[in-house]
């Protein structure tokens, strides 16, 4: 009688067991794909790094985001709310030479790249290569919008 009464129990274990697993497999399976958007990427093509940055919910992702110096950078700014934002590098790009693409309206004065305006849906691509070392700050600078990151510059 208790061999009988013992087996739904272990049945419930085992099953409780493979559906952690299951779930744990494909949380293995989906991680990697969930990662690429915000991870770095170096395209042998070009030798040019691939910094793809998304917007969210009014925030940045990631909000940190390294770089070495001298090395040519694409950031690919991806803007998935349903309103406008823009990308302001703040130092970072000052006397700089910056190619900027996409579907963004990009905003110089005499100091050079000023800011990108990104519609909803929208993408900028900024090619550029960072000159001095140094941490600094990049923000949307539209009204309301608290929104921030560091882009850290390594020698
Ligand atoms: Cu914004």
């Amino acid at each position: 009688m208790r061999r009988i009464s013992r087996t739904p129990l272990s049945k419930g274990i085992l099953t409780l067991v493979l559906g952690w697993g299951l779930v744990g497999g494909l949380g293995v399976l989906i991680s990697p794909l969930e990662a690429a958007p915000h991870s770095n990427s170096h395209s042998a093509v070009e030798n040019v790094r691939v910094v793809t940055v998304h917007i969210e919910n009014r925030r940045f992702l990631p909000h940190v985001i390294h770089l070495r110096v001298g090395e040519q950078t694409r950031l690919v700014l991806k803007n998935d709310d349903v309103e406008l934002h823009a990308f302001v590098p703040a130092d970072l790009l000052a006397q700089t030479h910056v190619q900027v693409s996409g579907n963004g309206a990009p905003q110089f004065n005499g100091q050079g790249f000023q800011r990108v305006l990104i519609p909803s849906q929208g993408h900028a691509e900024l090619t550029f290569s960072a000159k001095h070392a140094g941490s600094y700050p990049f923000f949307c600078d539209l009204p309301g919008h608290v929104m921030n990151g560091t882009i850290v510059v390594e020698d």
